[in-house]
């Protein structure tokens, strides 16, 4: 896939993201890139969605479609959404942050529509991941510009270093089925960087990297951006223990109506 994609030096950001958690680029697209990039996931939304299985997508009133939150495997849909997940420089960093060759996971999408959003909770996308080890990563590209004010994203920088995972319980926030328990210590307030940026703002994170966003406040403007998910090659997989986990989690969603 052929973006004039502006990325800094490659051993800089390796050593960034170890030491850090994660990294970010303030303009891994450009902003022609970014309109092509919005039209392609406008005609998505108008062709794709409709397609999509149930548990694939979320919205904030089910009963809105202009309230649509969240999406997964937008890859398995569309062809454009497929190559830039699979063929893009998105993809060459992740391995490069892992430091081994990667298998794309899922494609996702997160939004938090104007007038009632839900914060994203603390948590450590591992935690979701059953995997035998932590060799993942999340990258984050914004579609729109992104702030304060419409819920950017905040990493509690090192959190990566912590030994094992942070307790998780059950969040009651649809898209986020789990959060961290003990959050809010000094340290995590000490070490929490936001990243607000422009369209086309890229972040890449650690399995392990704490991270969250605060609902959106805006009464106009949405809050929409992708995650790519990648394993490293050296990452199993437990796809049984997933697909159970899943089952599970639509079936209560059902029975709350909120699928
Ligand atoms: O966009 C958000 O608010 C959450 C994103 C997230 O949790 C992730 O990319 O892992």
């Amino acid at each position: 896939m052929n973006f004039n994609s502006n990325i800094p030096d490659l051993g800089d950001l390796k050593n960034i993201y170890d030491e850090n958690g994660y990294n970010h680029i303030p303009e891994l697209f450009s902003k022609s890139d970014m309109e092509l990039i919005n039209k392609e996931f406008d005609r998505y939304i108008k062709d794709c969605v409709p397609k999509m299985k149930e548990g694939e997508v979320y919205y904030v009133d089910k009963e809105n479609k202009d309230t649509l939150m969240q999406m997964q495997k937008l890859e398995e849909y569309d062809a454009f959404f497929h190559d830039l997940f699979h063929n893009s420089k998105i993809k060459e960093l992740a391995a490069n942050a892992l430091g081994e060759d990667v298998i794309p996971r899922a494609m996702e999408y997160f939004n938090k529509p104007p007038g009632k959003s839900n914060p994203t909770p603390p948590h450590q996308d591992g935690y979701y991941f059953n995997l035998d080890n932590d060799k993942a990563v999340t990258g984050w590209l914004a579609l729109e510009d992104v702030d304060d004010e419409n819920g950017c994203i905040h990493y509690v920088k090192g959190s990566h270093k912590y030994e094992g995972y942070r307790p998780h319980g059950k969040s009651e926030i649809l898209g986020f089925s789990k959060g961290v328990t003990d959050f809010g210590t000094e340290e995590d307030k000490k070490n929490t960087v936001k990243f607000e940026g422009k369209a086309g703002m890229f972040l890449m994170h650690h399995a392990k990297i704490i991270h969250f966003a605060d609902p959106n406040k805006s009464k106009t403007r949405s809050r929409r951006a992708f995650g790519f998910v990648y394993h490293g090659v050296s990452a199993k997989h437990d796809k049984k223990k997933e697909k159970m986990e899943q089952e599970q989690l639509k079936a209560e969603l059902k029975s709350k109506n909120k699928l």
